[in-house]
């Protein structure tokens, strides 16, 4: 993939959060990114594949997945349209109209907003960018593996790979990732807040469904139905894939506990993830027998912090009474 528009992000090791599980753990820094997610990752790949001769981009997004195209869209000379839900915070409206997009908010949740982005391209010719459900996205998050592998060196396999779910498009780049550098036998913990479960919920009815409602805070998890893909994977146990869910509550606690010993500002969509180190499901996975208890390396992927800023912090907290 030459030529692309994410950066190598750095893996660091937490000492504080090794000391809390007993595992070394390592911190996949996808926040890092220029866009401030994993999604330049599949996005800049997608982009340059489909939309070269593109007269313009249009993406539905809970906030990152609009970032990342509107950053491509803007280094390819492209118009961006992004369309956002209305739980969408400003500061997100704001950075997308800040990278030169045109901003449309629609609906509730991302599940309405895709509905407009998908009539745009058929009435104004626009190449679709979907935020999660393209095995174009998925080849390119594939490449944090490959990153991760190479930081780990040859021969040294994860205990476990630690990450959250929206519709699933980080999960199947991940997956595809790990089958290519031989870790079909390393668990993955995929988290979900409850409220924004549709992962969850698929692999209790055995079967991909539709959530009602969004419930949660975690608005960049929150698509109602997860990607085929990421529901056959998660039937498959090559790699294993462990499906938990923390509360609002907990990712939010993770955010704060986060902030305070990593000195790094995450999303509530990244809490979830962090919450299964700070809340002890991995703990609880391994005192159940679904983790072994001499775990080898954690590596979390911290998906972003693009759609969070002091002031929204103090607003989910008092929202969440923490
Ligand atoms: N967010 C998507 C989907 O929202 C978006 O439009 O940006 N972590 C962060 C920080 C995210 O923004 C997302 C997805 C995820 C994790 C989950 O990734 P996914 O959707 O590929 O499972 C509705």
């Amino acid at each position: 993939m030459s030529g692309h528009f994410h950066i190598n992000t750095p893996l660091l090791e937490s000492i504080k959060m090794s000391k809390l599980v007993g595992t070394t753990v390592y911190l996949k820094m996808e926040n890092s990114q220029p866009s401030g997610s994993f999604k330049l990752r599949g996005i800049g790949h997608l982009c340059q594949q489909l939309a070269a001769q593109s007269k313009g981009v249009v993406c539905s997004s809970g906030g990152n997945a609009g970032m990342a195209a509107a950053y491509v869209a803007r280094k390819m000379g492209l118009p961006a349209t992004i369309v956002v839900p209305s739980s969408s915070p400003e500061l997100v409206v704001q950075t997308l109209r800040d990278l030169g997009a045109t901003v449309k908010i629609i609906g509730k949740v991302w599940d309405d907003a895709n509905a407009e982005a998908l009539r745009l391209v058929e009435s104004e010719g626009l190449t679709y960018v979907p935020p999660f459900d393209h095995p174009l996205l998925w080849q390119g998050h594939s490449t944090l593996i490959a990153e991760m592998a190479a930081c780990l060196g040859p021969g040294v396999k994860p205990g476990a790979v630690l990450l959250s779910v929206g519709g699933g498009g980080l999960l199947c780049g991940v997956i595809q990732g790990m089958k290519e550098v031989g870790w079909t036998d390393v668990p993955v913990v995929a988290m979900e807040t409850v409220g924004a479960d549709c992962l969850n919920a698929a692999v209790k009815a055995g079967k991909v469904v539709t959530l009602d409602d969004i419930t949660s805070e975690a608005k960049c998890l929150g698509a109602k139905t997860v990607c085929r893909q990421a529901f056959e994977y998660s039937q498959s146990s090559q790699p294993p894939i462990i499906s938990e869910l923390v509360t609002d509550q907990q990712a939010l606690q993770a955010m704060q506990r986060f902030l305070d010993e990593e000195r790094v500002l995450v999303e509530m969509a990244c809490g979830a993830a962090l919450a299964a180190v700070y809340s002890g499901v991995i703990t609880r996975l391994q005192s159940e027998g679904r983790l072994p208890a001499a775990l080898g390396p954690l590596m979390v992927i911290v998906c972003g912090g693009s759609s969070v800023n002091m002031e929204q912090l103090s607003e989910l907290a008092h929202k969440l009474q923490t």
